[in-house]
């Protein structure tokens, strides 16, 4: 008989999360240091009791962090995944019902940003007897359906522990799969209510020490060969840089072979900072609000390299930022879904190891020096035209583009800004000028308001020796801001930029470009003439707001008072909150791409049918690449 040890499904779970292990390029780190949770009458006396177990008794190192909201907590373990380039990650706890359903968007922005986190949520009796609990869904069609079910299509793996030896599989799998590159995004084990608490001879195997090796896949020589092959025959090359060269770490060996071979780089929001902005190579961001140079390059480029890029809409202008009619693609990527794409001759590798294994096979080839040239002059023109947008002396309001520059300017290379939602993305998409790949962190695969604050706690967990500017609108804030009260409670100190423009610049400026005339986007009373919200501005003070939590909050009103803020901040050693007013108008940096919304085919208004002509005009630059 193996040796036993009777235990909690709870304790048990709290045990082995306490002995799995990450290791990459012989570095070795806990896989799960935490775990966050908010308790109800769903994990209290299950999971909860095995926290506390542990922490009282030692039992096992698995410290709790108690968040506001839980849809939070799952935003703070994905910016900590991402911090932390995906080797560790947090496990959250959930109540049954409400508690668990309040996960269900961080799973999404998980597992659409390829982070890895692992979702607890309680579930139903498995008993079924004092049915219907509290908070549980009755389904009359199937008595073995619950709310957790809904997490099924926004998880990479889901489970549901409904007799304490499941755990043994389940929790295994779920290891495989947080830790696997390709496969990683939101892992959901459900956990219903009586199993947590009941007890179970486990064997003491399951507890030991495991390591899941994060490898680093090497390519196929061939396909090296056929992808230098392309790139030989290329004379107007371009690199996209995405999230995949940050997070296997390949900045270097993508720097030294843009430096060797000519080949200009543009990247998407997970891509920026792999290469410095102001690199001989680097030509800003690409696509819908990308910068004119980079967009000006991939108009001509014939073929295209995609490095650890999933192509959104957004970096490819909904495709129609790839101009050649002969253009064709190669993509390096360890994900065959993303390698896959536009026809693409495919390069599965990690980052590293590909870039590597690429730079040898080009050795000795370069773009021409015209090429490389014009690269230059193309990234120089953009600069001056941020320049200008640092530099506006827009009034009575600064605009949103000055507010970024100073900060960006204040700001140390190493110091981290975070951003989901809202106008700022596609502003700091064209705008930022960022040297280090963690010091930029804009969510733009779920664009979820509500990340931000939240972003900021996983982050400062991830990298306490960084300064974390977290960039929130009023809107994200009026959506999900209760996580200051956790950065105060644990002692972390966070700068959190509120940009109040009363309301949605973003969607407003979108809605009039379609002609939608900027409906429902601003916060303002309800008019009684006509009967909208268009009435005078809301007395909402977010300031007031933040300073109720608990932090520092400094009120800016300028540009020079707002650097001054951001300053004070950065000098400050607990959480302060800058307030900022900006024009809701803009004027925005200079676009030069599209972005595909659609527009009524059919309308009364003049406005709609406008937007319709223009729309029409887009669609027909529009193609597959195949
Ligand atoms: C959870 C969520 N709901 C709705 C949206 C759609 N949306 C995108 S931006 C935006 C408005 C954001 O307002 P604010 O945070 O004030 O930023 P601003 O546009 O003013 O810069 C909305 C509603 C979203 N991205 N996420
Ligand atoms: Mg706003």
């Amino acid at each position: 008989m193996p040796d036993t040890i009777r235990l909690t499904t709870a304790q048990a779970l709290v045990r082995f999360l306490a002995s799995q292990y990450s290791e990459r390029d012989g570095i070795e780190q806990r896989l799960i240091p935490g775990v966050w949770g908010i308790f109800g009458h769903g994990n209290v006396a299950g999971l909860g009791q095995a926290l506390l177990q542990a922490a009282q008794i030692g039992e096992a190192d698995l410290p709790y962090y108690l968040a506001r909201n839980e849809q939070a907590m799952v935003h703070a373990s994905a910016a900590f995944a991402k911090m932390k380039n995906r080797l560790q990650t947090f496990a959250c706890t959930a109540s049954t019902g409400p508690g668990s359903t309040n996960m269900i968007t961080g799973a999404a922005l998980a597992t659409t940003n390829r982070l890895p986190v692992l979702l607890l949520p309680s579930d139903m009796f498995a008993s079924r007897v004092p049915d219907p609990v509290l908070q549980q869904l009755e389904d009359t069609r199937a008595g073995d359906v619950s709310v957790n079910d809904a997490f099924r299509p926004v998880s990479k793996y889901f489970d549901r522990v409904s007799r304490p030896e499941q755990l043994i599989p389940a929790a295994l799998a779920a290891m495989r799969v947080l830790t696997d590159p390709v496969e990683t995004g939101a892992v959901t084990l459900c956990l219903p209510q009586d199993v947590q608490a009941e007890a179970f001879d486990w064997p003491v195997e399951f507890f030991r020490k495991r390591v899941w090796r994060i490898g680093r896949p090497m390519p196929e020589p061939d396909a090296v060969a056929r992808v230098a092959a392309l790139l030989r025959s290329a004379e107007r090359p371009l690199i996209v840089a995405g999230g995949g060269v940050v997070y296997s770490e390949a900045e270097v060996e993508l720097r030294a072979f843009a430096e060797a071979t000519g080949i200009p780089v543009a990247d998407t929001h997970a891509g920026k900072g792999a290469i410095p902005w102001d690199h001989l190579s680097a030509v800003g961001g690409l696509g819908s609000t990308g910068t004119s140079a980079a967009n000006a390059l991939a108009a001509q480029a014939d073929v295209v390299l995609g490095i650890g890029t999933r192509y959104s809409d957004f970096t490819t202008a909904s495709h129609t930022v790839f101009g050649d009619p002969d253009v064709t693609f190669a993509n390096l990527n360890v994900a065959r879904l993303d390698a896959a794409k536009h026809s693409a001759e495919m390069l599965l590798a990690d980052a590293k190891t590909g870039l590597g294994a690429l730079a040898k096979a080009l050795h000795g080839w370069s773009v021409a020096d015209e090429y490389r040239a014009e690269t230059r002059r193309l990234a120089e023109e953009w600069q001056v035209a941020a320049d200008a947008c640092f530099n506006l002396n827009h009034g009575p309001l600064p605009a949103q583009t000055e507010i970024l520059g100073a900060l960006n300017d204040v700001l140390d290379d190493s110091d981290v800004v975070i951003n989901a939602a809202g106008s700022m993305p596609g502003d700091l998409q064209m705008l930022w000028r960022a040297r280090d790949p963690k010091a930029y962190n804009v969510e733009y695969a779920f664009s979820c308001m509500g990340y931000e604050i939240a972003a900021g706690v996983g982050t400062k967990m991830a990298a306490p020796d960084r300064e974390v500017v977290v960039l929130v609108g009023d809107g994200s804030y009026l959506m999900l801001s209760s996580e200051i009260a956790t950065m105060v409670s644990e002692g972390l100190k966070v700068i959190i930029v509120i940009v109040q423009n009363h309301g949605f610049a973003s969607i407003g400026s979108l809605s009039e470009s379609l002609g939608s005339q900027r409906f429902g986007t601003k916060y303002r009373y309800r008019d009684g003439e006509s009967g909208l919200l268009d009435g005078d501005v809301l007395p909402v003070d977010l300031a007031a707001n933040a300073a109720s939590f608990g932090a520092e909050v400094i009120e800016a009103d300028s540009v020079a008072s707002f650097r001054a803020a951001v300053a004070q901040a950065k000098a400050n050693d607990r959480t302060t909150v800058v307030h900022v007013e900006t024009d809701p108008t803009g004027p925005n940096p200079p676009g030069s791409a599209w972005w595909e919304v659609p527009v009524s085919e059919v309308s009364e208004l003049d406005s709609t049918r406008a937007a319709r002509a223009t729309y029409a005009d887009h669609k027909r630059a529009q193609r597959h690449y195949l």
